[in-house]
């Protein structure tokens, strides 16, 4: 099998805060193509497009209302094509986001559906009759409030995993997969090279709709609705008739799932999918499972969790994709690293982290000049829906308004939804207009621009990091073992493959530390392969490790 994109890097494209080209204050897809050559010097061999589809935008385009066509505000569907192809003759690939656990109740379907109990359309969605005067079950939807709805029209509750804008789609409905299997092979007519498939691992309900008994975690953990009992069957269906046929690239978004499940997502034999997200790593600041809440970084647990995933993922066959940052995640260098003095020094050392692991690495719009959390203090700034809907839910609970604030600057997902910051003009050089959400305040100083006429910025460190990946078979094919595990500040590890060693030895504070390097470094002719200091760490039994410092010995 032809699997190109395990020695790819991917760099996702949030259209609508990343180049408005019409002064509109939106993101649009030719904004995206006079970027392209940015990306190609970056080194970039995939564009991920977060969804571009017709949408009323209450979840930023993950409420799609027209599979078939492109959301007024980035461009048409010739806009579509030319970036496609543009991107291509750059030698680069394309995949677009799939979101068909749900789509929005402003799509043709659900109106069909809403309109009458009897209508073609009513089991593309799930309907459930009111229970003793109340909703079906006590499911929670991630964004607040209860996942039922009620429909007046047709006095039924409708299921929303999300918003009450988002209706989840009936995957047990053999006609909703075909029309959703249909759309998908339009897009890879106009000739997109795969998808990014959202919360994919919720398409599966469990039909007896069993309530919540408290055995889960609360909050953003929730497993009673991932990783439901025909997940697998109906991945399996959709790569037979569509994802096969065209050899596609896929990556699953799998919300609160487990390692085997995501073994089997991606192990090449089950036919399934390409890679997998998962986001245990991304929820070690949440306290007791807590996503809105504050909470400090468990360093253990996040060395624990990216290292289990490295050794059961290489040992059990599947394949990881690799990430800090996402649209849904706070800025990486505010969240685990330092966006004060350290912000250049932190900013390489998270990237070396995952930069250096087996997997495909995803890289986050801004994210490869170090862009950071903007900060905002008043909820009048905010525009996600969930963290508005949140803010209700913790306004209801009588918190102290300074301290849902708090909350919210950092774990809101807006953090990550700021336009990108490509020069030291108004609005980063964003837009002419008003930008839909404010840019970070200190976009004169982190753009684009500065990145790319410093020799040393981040930019050319992940430059440079992408290049690695390239030119050493280790980091793909390496196998993992995790060092210092009880250590407080150093995240170490070692990559082998063929006799072949790398040794990433990395310092998660702004505290100087001593490292007491293994055997490995000082019996061989080791060399440095990257490092985030200029003058560097020369290989030796004891190295103090200087405030964020990362350092890749290569042990040929
Ligand atoms: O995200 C799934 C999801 O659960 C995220 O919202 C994220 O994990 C959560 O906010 C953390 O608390 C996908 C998309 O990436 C997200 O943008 C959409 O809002 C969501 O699905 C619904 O489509």
């Amino acid at each position: 099998m032809n699997e190109w994109w395990r020695k790819s890097v991917v760099y996702q494209i949030y259209p609508k805060s990343f180049n408005d080209t019409t002064g509109n204050g939106v993101g649009d897809l030719q904004g995206i193509i006079q970027k392209l050559d940015y990306l190609k010097k970056l080194g970039v061999d995939v564009i991920w497009l977060t969804p571009v589809y017709s949408s009323p935008q209450r979840d930023n385009g993950y409420d799609i209302s027209d599979y078939y066509n492109i959301h007024e505000e980035y461009g048409t569907m010739e806009d579509f094509q030319a970036l496609l192809d543009e991107t291509h003759q750059r030698g680069m690939k394309l995949i677009m986001d799939l979101v068909v656990n749900h789509s929005s109740t402003e799509h043709e379907w659900f109106k069909q559906a809403s309109s009458s109990k009897d209508n073609q359309y009513r089991d593309f969605y799930i309907w459930k009759d009111a229970v003793d005067g109340q909703v079906p079950t006590n499911w929670i939807s991630k964004f607040g409030g209860s996942a039922w709805k009620w429909d007046e029209k047709t006095e039924q509750y409708y299921l929303h995993l999300f918003d009450e804008t988002q209706g989840d789609l009936n995957w047990e409905n053999p006609e909703l997969r075909e029309k959703v299997y249909e759309l998908m092979r339009f897009w890879f007519e106009k000739g997109i090279d795969g998808f990014r498939l959202d919360v994919i691992n919720l398409i599966s309900k469990d039909q007896d709709f069993p309530n919540d008994d408290g055995s889960v975690a609360p909050g953003d953990g929730r497993k009673f609705y991932t990783d439901g009992p025909r997940v697998h069957e109906f991945l399996q269906e959709m790569n037979k008739e569509v994802l096969a046929p065209y050899q596609a690239m896929t990556v699953g978004e799998m919300s609160s799932t487990t390692l085997e499940h995501c073994v089997q997502y991606s192990h090449p034999d089950s036919n399934e999918l390409s890679m997998t997200f998962n986001f245990h790593h991304l929820k070690v600041d949440y306290p007791n499972g807590e996503k809105w809440a504050l909470g400090e970084v468990d360093f253990y647990a996040l060395k624990q969790i990216l290292s289990k995933w490295q050794v059961g993922m290489h040992q059990g066959g599947g394949w990881n994709a690799l990430f800090w940052c996402n649209h849904d995640q706070p800025r990486v260098v505010t969240r685990y690293g330092d966006d004060g003095v350290y912000h250049k020094e932190s900013a390489k050392m998270l990237a070396t982290v995952i930069h250096m692991m087996q997997g495909t690495p995803y890289i986050y719009q801004g994210e490869e000049f170090g862009m950071t959390n903007p900060k905002f203090e008043t909820i009048e700034e905010y525009r996600d829906v969930e963290t508005l809907n949140i803010y209700k839910e913790l306004r209801e609970k009588q918190l102290d308004h300074s301290e849902i604030m708090e909350i919210i600057k950092q774990k809101s997902r807006d953090n990550s939804r700021t336009p990108v910051q490509w020069n030291d003009e108004a609005h980063g050089g964003f837009t002419t207009g008003t930008p839909w959400i404010h840019t970070a305040n200190n976009y004169k100083h982190i753009n684009a621009e500065n990145a790319l006429a410093d020799p040393d910025s981040i930019f050319y460190f992940y430059q440079t990091l992408v290049e690695l990946r390239k030119s050493h078979d280790i980091i793909t094919y390496g196998d993992y073992q995790l060092l210092l595990e009880d250590d407080p500040r150093i995240f170490a590890y070692v990559r082998e493959w063929q006799g072949e060693k790398l040794l990433v030895v990395t310092n998660f504070t702004q505290e100087e530390t001593l490292f007491t390097a293994p055997a490995l470094l000082a019996e061989n002719n080791a060399n440095i392969l990257v490092t985030n200091y200029q003058q560097a760490n020369e290989p030796a039994e004891e190295l103090t490790l200087r405030p964020y410092e990362a350092v890749v010995y290569h042990i040929p």
